[in-house]
């Protein structure tokens, strides 16, 4: 639909910009801090870029003063960032780490004292070490309860302060990864398990939205899940099929469970024509039903084309396919399960350095999508640029990170007009940080961080061009952007 007229930005909007704990805070030993799944998993030789850590990341932990003053002067009016687990209960459960809990505390403070609305992620990935020790973490039930406990913690200390609340970062992608293609922690590629692991998951994000609801307490929760709208390469019923398959398995297969407590009928059958559907116990299917989340956080950087993938002779490559994070563009390799789908180039799209498409119409599909399949309200968790940046005299001319953004913000004002019930955008992310498998060099800041592959930076703070082009946004409600 194209409108003569867009409509207004709600007054309300919440304009900001997000981080997670491991990227940015450094000070991964310190004030009691437990050792999560990332401490370890980065120390094992090829994970990661060039060998890259999050020790002292970008020191954020000892900065976060300096990182809110900056954020008040660009006008912000919220900041998602996460809580690192390991800080609250450096074993996971047990005894409370009160030098973690009141770094949050403070932050939070200081964010509501500069008139920004703090957005907590209660997980963002970095489990405790201690958990997988002991049960294989997301691989046991016994998650569930210590997840619950670790979010109730955190409503008892924060809920008075913080209103908005995401119960799990991209479970799609931390379980993908983690136990599809062995890339992030636990490292493993086991189908079963991971169709396992995705259905505890899900019951810890339905208990501890249950418990967030139960407390009364006067805010909103929600998931936040990385969406890639999938599209077919062209009108042949049989690519069709395939986006459709995509869409099943690489979606739906997540959000219709958060927010109808179900798989989707054709995903489930799949599963259990191969022996990967997920063991249920009873209470299970009652739990998944039960949770409501308040709105569909969303993480969106591109979307997917695909195409027909015979069963016979196709692509399969789903669990070992090449992925780009050298930021040599075209270094990355399409992926596919054969009788499903196969992801092709898209001819009508650019791309990054990383291989990543650009595609601003796609954020408005995405929004739409969810808009009419879940009825909820969207929050736009995250949405960014990852390119090399280059500082000179002092300053980083990121036109191209303004142009992506430009027309994302476009985007979402079209879906807002479309009648999509956005609540806000926090881009992905305020400062440079750690990019868990590409380094440094992935840059996606308003404020450039002098931190490199050595992890031997200043560490020095410098607002980019797209920090001022944001500041003026933030101050015209998306008028001038
Ligand atoms: C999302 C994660 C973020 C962030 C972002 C950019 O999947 O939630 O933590 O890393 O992607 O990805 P990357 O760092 O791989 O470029």
């Amino acid at each position: 639909m194209e409108h003569k007229k867009l409509a207004a930005f709600p007054s309300d909007f919440l304009w900001g910009s997000a981080s997670a704990a491991y990227q940015i805070e450094g000070a991964y030993d310190e004030d009691g801090k437990g050792l999560s799944v990332w401490d370890n998993f980065v120390r094992i030789p090829g994970k990661t870029f060039k060998g890259t850590n999050g020790d002292v990341a970008v020191d954020h932990y000892h900065r976060y003063q300096e990182d809110v003053k900056l954020m008040a002067e660009m006008g912000m009016k919220a900041y998602r960032f996460s809580i690192a687990w390991t800080r609250i209960f450096p074993n996971g459960t047990g005894e409370v780490n009160e030098a973690g809990l009141k770094f949050y505390s403070d932050l939070i403070d200081d964010l509501l004292a500069n008139g920004i609305e703090p957005l907590v992620t209660i997980y963002h990935w970095d489990l405790p070490q201690a958990l997988q020790d002991a049960y294989g973490g997301w691989e046991s039930r016994q998650i569930i309860p210590d997840f619950v406990n670790y979010a109730e913690t955190l409503f008892k200390a924060y809920g008075d302060r913080v209103k908005y609340w995401v119960s799990l970062n991209e479970q799609n992608i931390f379980t993908h990864m983690g136990w599809q293609i062995a890339t992030h922690p636990p490292g493993k590629k086991d189908p079963k398990l991971f169709y396992q692991v995705n259905h505890h998951a899900n019951l810890a994000n339905a208990a501890v939205i249950n418990k967030f609801h139960e407390m009364g307490i006067d805010g909103k929760i929600g998931p936040s899940f990385a969406y890639t709208p999938q599209y077919a390469i062209d009108s042949n019923p049989l690519n069709v099929l395939a986006a459709e398959n995509a869409e099943e398995l690489g979606a739906h297969f997540w959000m219709d469970v958060y927010v109808y407590g179900e798989y989707p009928i054709v995903a489930l059958n799949y599963l259990k024509e191969r022996g990967l559907a997920p063991t249920f116990e009873p209470g299970d299917a009652e739990l998944l039903k039960s949770a409501k989340p308040d709105f569909m956080g969303l993480n969106f950087y591109q979307t997917a084309t695909n195409a027909w993938n015979p069963i016979d002779g196709g692509v399969e490559n789903k669990d070992s396919y090449q992925m780009n994070t050298t930021g040599k563009k075209g270094t990355s390799q399409d992926s596919g399960i054969p009788g499903l789908q196969k992801t092709v180039k898209n001819p009508f799209v650019e791309t990054t350095n990383w291989d990543w498409t650009i595609d601003p119409v796609g954020l408005r599909i995405a929004l739409r999508r969810i808009a009419s399949r879940y009825r909820l309200p969207v929050l736009i968790t995250e949405n960014g640029l990852g390119e090399y940046d280059k500082l000179e005299d002092g300053k980083v001319h990121d036109d191209y990170r303004i142009d992506f953004l430009k027309k994302h913000v476009l985007a979402i004002k079209e879906a807002i007009s479309d009648g999509v019930d956005v609540i806000g955008y926090t881009t992905w992310s305020y400062t440079d940080l750690l990019s868990w498998l590409n380094g440094y060099q992935k840059r996606y800041g308003f404020v450039y961080v002098d931190q490199d592959e050595t992890m031997t930076g200043s560490l020095k703070r410098i607002p980019k061009d797209s920090y001022y082009w944001y500041k003026d946004v933030i101050a015209s409600n998306g008028d001038d952007a």
